[in-house]
């Protein structure tokens, strides 16, 4: 399998997600920029939608669409429990956490990220930024409301804690300060430890 991937973003999730199931891929990066390869090959060849994550899958087609991806790598190694079993209400449990992530927390965060295509003048551009904030925070707080001891749903590391480790992650640059939610901070300490977590993160570290 190949991941595409570009550092520190939502393409973490699987990232993390693939070295925890055990399953054997390759990652290569991806400028989102430009959608270009550092070889200069085009990103849009494989995936048209020109963002990551897009994985190529054992068949040899390419998935795209990080839930999706997520739930394809959990359910190909169901004895490390990354998802509850298909056809489950728990496997719906962890649909609708994932729902809520992408659209609620995830793309929010594409906002504030990219604030300055929607608002040209600064003074908006920060009104935009805090109103944006501001609908983080509550779905932060409603998180850390239904966070389950030690990890989202219960017991087991799931796709779910890699995509919200990965979202909280984000925090940082915008000043949000995990501490206000001390569930989430917990939990964002817990999955930070994983043997998993570390190597993804070193894997997309800039090499010397
Ligand atoms: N709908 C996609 C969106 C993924 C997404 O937002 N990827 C971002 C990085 S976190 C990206 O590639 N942005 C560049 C672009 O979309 O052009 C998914 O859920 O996988």
């Amino acid at each position: 399998m190949k991941l595409y991937y570009a550092p520190g973003t939502c393409s973490l999730a699987p990232h993390i997600s693939l070295i925890e199931a055990g399953k054997s891929f390759h990652i290569e990066k991806v400028d989102i920029k430009t959608k270009k390869f550092s070889d200069g090959g085009d990103y849009l060849q494989v995936n048209p939608k020109g963002s990551v994550p897009a994985l190529v899958m054992e068949n040899g087609e390419v998935l795209t669409e990080g839930v999706a991806i997520l739930q394809y790598i959990a359910d190909l190694a169901p004895e490390k429990h990354l998802a509850p079993p298909a056809g489950t209400l728990e496997r719906y449990r962890l649909q609708e956490w994932l729902n809520f992530i992408t659209t609620e927390i995830h793309k929010n965060f594409s906002v504030l990220f990219n604030a300055d295509r929607y608002v040209a003048q600064p003074e908006g551009n920060e009104q935009l930024k805090n109103a944006i904030k501001q609908n983080l925070k509550a779905r932060f707080a409603l998180v850390a409301r239904h966070m389950k001891e030690p990890f989202l749903m219960g017991d087991h590391f799931t796709v779910a804690d890699a995509y919200l480790f990965t979202v909280l992650r984000w925090t940082k640059p915008f000043t949000l300060d995990l501490n206000e939610w001390p569930a989430l901070a917990a939990h964002f300490a817990r999955v930070r430890d994983r043997a998993s977590v570390k190597a993804a993160l070193q894997a997309e570290s800039p090499r010397p």
